[in-house]
């Protein structure tokens, strides 16, 4: 009993440590400027990823391509663990499951146009 005491005890100190979190834990976008933002979706369009650097929870985070007349995709430089890079598109999702850690990628048919991001997850 003290044991499943304590275990409530510690998983509500968890929560409230959670939702301290000012922006919350589920994002809603901060409108993307070049700054920087707290997005769980990232918006894939001609030669830049939005927002970046972007700062997300431990979890799935979304790339949304729509609105982009050329093809792009998602490959990883280096990160806490091994990604497998997105398919090509111009359209669609593509959603990995971040661990915490910081992220660097890129798309590689445009990386030199400066088509690169980051996303710091914690
Ligand atoms: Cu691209």
């Amino acid at each position: 009993m003290q044991v499943q005491r304590l275990a409530v005890v510690l998983g509500l100190v968890g929560l409230a440590a959670c939702s301290s979190n000012p922006y919350g834990p589920s994002g809603g976008g901060g409108g993307g400027g070049p700054s920087g933002g707290h997005s769980t979706t990232i918006i894939v369009s001609n030669n830049r990823f939005s927002p970046t650097p972007d700062t997300v929870s431990a979890g799935q985070g979304t790339f949304s391509c729509s609105n982009a007349s050329n093809r792009h995709n998602v490959t990883w430089d280096s990160g806490p663990d091994t990604q497998t890079p997105s398919n090509t598109m111009t359209s669609g999702t593509y959603v990995p499951t971040l661990i915490a850690g910081i992220y660097h990628y890129h798309c590689s048919i445009h990386l030199s146009l400066g088509m690169t991001g980051t996303i710091v997850v914690h």
